[in-house]
């Protein structure tokens, strides 16, 4: 059957091109967009996604680093195997504004395809201006003496190797503000807790399940817990053995976009205190 719809391909493209054009792209972006930016978002669950789309859309040069090859985190199954996601009320508004279709579940609920959540998120963040580099496990942070400098970053495959293959040591990258949004493990403020950097017990993972309740808390937890780093979203949760909220989002929503909030303002600080005294080596 002939090809109807755009006619014959006709192109003289060589299999280097293909190779020079990946290569001398992801070089140029890693090189001017995420070497060195004013945020970090570890993790591409809701909260993060959010988080990185608030602070791309306020002008923050913004990335989002995901282990996995997809984004999403969470958020591709609502629960027990159901691609259906829910959101309570105000958090429905962030939902709306990346395009995503809600059905009015009562009782200030709502819900929508999860397939569509994600995928309408993701480029909502894509949109604003973030850049993700997937496949990459943030191992650690840059610590300076009293505040969070970057993180460090290995390729998620070959972290996941056998140590005897894999003695390689990861690079780092520099960013301003760091946003820890890795979900139930808290990754970033345990490296911290480990080195004794923060006044807190041992992070106890989520206490166990209260809707309402934990919806609040996971926003009201999300905050900056050491200089440079902001702990959102389930990461704040389980940092403090709050209530799970099981399968329903608007709180790691609204947590994400607290969390933007509160970089946007450290960095607009930061911006005023240190005019004519930052000078940071290239
Ligand atoms: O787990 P995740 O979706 O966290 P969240 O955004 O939302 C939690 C909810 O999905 C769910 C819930 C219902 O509300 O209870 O748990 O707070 O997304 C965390 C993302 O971080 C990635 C991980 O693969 C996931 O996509 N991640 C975790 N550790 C690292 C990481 C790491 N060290 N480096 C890079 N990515």
């Amino acid at each position: 059957m002939p090809y109807k719809t755009y006619g014959e391909i006709m192109t003289n493209i060589s299999e280097i091109q293909v190779t020079r054009t990946i290569v001398n792209e992801f070089l140029d972006d890693f090189m001017q967009n995420i070497l060195d930016s004013d945020v970090v978002v570890v993790g591409s669950g809701p909260c993060g996604a959010a988080a990185a789309k608030y602070c791309a859309e306020k002008g923050l040069k913004t990335v989002m680093i995901e282990r996995n090859i997809y984004g999403g985190g969470g958020m591709w199954q609502g629960g027990f195997l159901m691609p259906k996601n829910t959101v309570g009320y105000p958090a429905n508004k962030i939902l709306e504004e990346c395009g995503v279709n809600l059905k009015d579940a009562g009782n200030g609920l709502y819900v929508c395809d999860s397939f569509e959540m994600v995928s309408k998120m993701l480029a909502s963040a894509c949109d604003a201006g973030v850049k993700l580099l997937n496949s990459t496990n943030v191992e650690d942070l840059v610590l300076k003496e009293d505040h969070v400098d970057g993180v460090v970053i290995q390729w998620y495959p070959v972290q996941q190797m056998p140590k005897f293959i894999t003695c390689m040591d990861p690079i780092a990258i520099r960013s301003k503000v760091v946003i820890d949004a890795t979900g139930h493990d808290s990754v970033l403020v345990r490296r911290l807790w480990q080195q004794k950097r923060l006044n807190i017990e041992e992070p106890p993972g989520c206490g166990s399940l209260w809707v309402d309740e934990a919806e609040k808390q996971t926003v009201e937890l999300t905050h900056e817990i050491y200089p440079g780093l902001i702990v959102a979203g389930m990461s704040a949760t389980s940092t403090y053995g709050a209530p799970r909220m099981g399968p329903i989002f608007g709180g790691m929503l609204l947590a994400g976009k607290k969390a933007a909030e509160i970089a946007y303002e450290k960095i607009r600080g930061m911006k005023i205190e240190n005019i004519g005294k930052l000078k940071v080596p290239a």
